[in-house]
Formats: structure tokens, sequence, C-alpha cells
């Protein structure tokens, strides 16, 4: 069973996702584990500081390595992978998903305001993770969209294993467009095909129009 440790300045921004959900039916029936620790724990001072301004100047504050390596520390085991989430990490993809998908312990480090402390990418993480090119105001988000997608791979976790099998199979990149009642909605109809109850003319039909994730959808075929 896979488990996740994040440690983060905002512990309460887990609470519902995890709760809730796919996420939370794997959590409940123990599919996944995942712990969530309050860097502040370990802030410095009276205020419990987990900032500071930078050195050398310029704008806004970093996170100070102490309290990161200090929560970090006493998590780790043998096998534990540490995952700092940045915006200027390795963009998440399937393949990334993939590869987390076969640790048995992640370790995500969520960072606020301008980030954290450049020892901590270069001493106590083991790689460093953006969901993608734009910029968030920290990694929480981040590092819930990477337990997420990373807890789908997990057995058990999707309930219907033909919707992981079907990725496998078309590569994880091809889709298809998709169809429920009713039939016809404010004059717009489900194509005639998929109410034919012909299963290989439904098969052709769904192969051509699948898109891949490099080309746009196939607007040269007919409906
Ligand atoms: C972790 C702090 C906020 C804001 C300045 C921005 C200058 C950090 N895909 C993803 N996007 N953003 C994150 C992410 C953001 C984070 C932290 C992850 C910790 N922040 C922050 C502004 C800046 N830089 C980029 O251009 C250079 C830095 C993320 C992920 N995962």
């Amino acid at each position: 069973m896979p488990r996740f440790d994040v440690v983060t300045i905002f512990p309460e921004l887990f609470d519902t996702p995890l709760r809730t959900s796919l996420l939370g039916k794997a959590v409940e029936t123990g599919l996944i584990e995942v712990g969530v620790h309050d860097l502040r724990d370990r802030g410095l001072g009276k205020h419990r500081n987990v900032d500071d301004e930078p050195y050398g100047g310029g704008p806004g504050m970093v996170m100070r390595p102490e309290p990161i390596f200090e929560t970090v520390e006493p998590l780790q085991r043998p096998g534990s992978h540490v995952v700092l989430m940045s915006p200027r990490g390795t963009t998440l993809n399937h393949a990334v998903v993939e590869r987390l998908a076969a640790m048995e312990h992640i370790i995500l480090i969520c960072g606020r305001f301008e980030g954290v402390d450049e020892r901590v990418a270069a001493h106590l993480a083991d790689e460093e993770i953006s969901i993608g090119d734009y910029v968030l105001a920290g990694g929480e988000l981040a590092a819930l969209v990477v337990i997420e997608a990373v807890s789908r791979l997990v057995p058990g976790v999707l309930g219907n294993e033909a919707s992981l099998e079907a990725e496998s199979h078309r590569s994880g990149t091809l889709e298809y467009p998709q169809y429920t009642r009713p039939a016809t909605y404010r004059g717009h109809d489900v194509p005639d095909v998929l109410l034919s109850g012909d299963h290989a003319r439904i098969a052709k039909w769904r192969e051509d129009r699948s898109t891949a994730a490099t080309s746009s959808p196939r607007s040269d075929l007919p409906e």
C-alpha cells in the first residue's frame, strides 16, 4: 500500500480533498495512506516562523530550510522518495505519474511565498515536479494533483479496472466523445451508431473519433 506524506504550512487545505470521492474512499479503505504535517510545528521562535527575506535582496519571502529538513527527515525510511513541488520542476505527465506509482513512499514538500531555500532542492529532495506551465501560489494544490493522479493507478482505487485497462491499451492519450441519456437534448442528438447495438461499428466509430494528446480533434471525419 503506497503512503504519501505531505509537508505544508496549510494542512487544512488537504482536509476536504482527502475525505471526498475517489481519494476519500481510497484512504477509508486503506488502499492508500496519507499523512499531512504542519511545517509550523518546526517553525522558529514564539511565532513559529518558517520564512525569511532572501539573501541578496529582492521581493517576497523564502521558506527557511530548518523547518523543512526537520519535518521531512523523521518521515524518511529506506525507499522514501522526496518530491519538491516547484514551478521549475519536471512537468507532470502520465509517464511521470506511472513512475511515481511504483514508489512505496512519497514525501511531498509544499512551499509558499517565493519558494524554498535552494538547499532543500539540493540536499533533501530527490526531484522537483511541476504540474504545468503556470504559476500557483504554492505547492499544495499541485501535491493534491500528484496524489490523485498516482492513486488512480493503485490497484482497487478506481473500482472499475476496465477504465485503467482502456488507458494502457490506448497509450493513455486516446479519448473518444462520450454520451449518456437523454438521446436528444435541446435538439442535439446522440450519434445514431451509439444506439445501434452494433459493437463492431461502435468500436470503429470510437477509434475514428479518438484524439491523441498531440493532435487536435478529428474534424476531418464525418459524424
Ligand atoms: C511550489 C511557492 C509560489 C510564486 C516566482 C515564478 C519566478 C513561486 N505548476 C506549478 N506552478 N507553480 C507551482 C508552485 C508554486 C509555488 C511553490 C509550486 C512554492 N510557489 C511561487 C512565484 C514564484 N517565480 C516562475 O518564474 C520565476 C515562485 C507549481 C507546482 N508544482
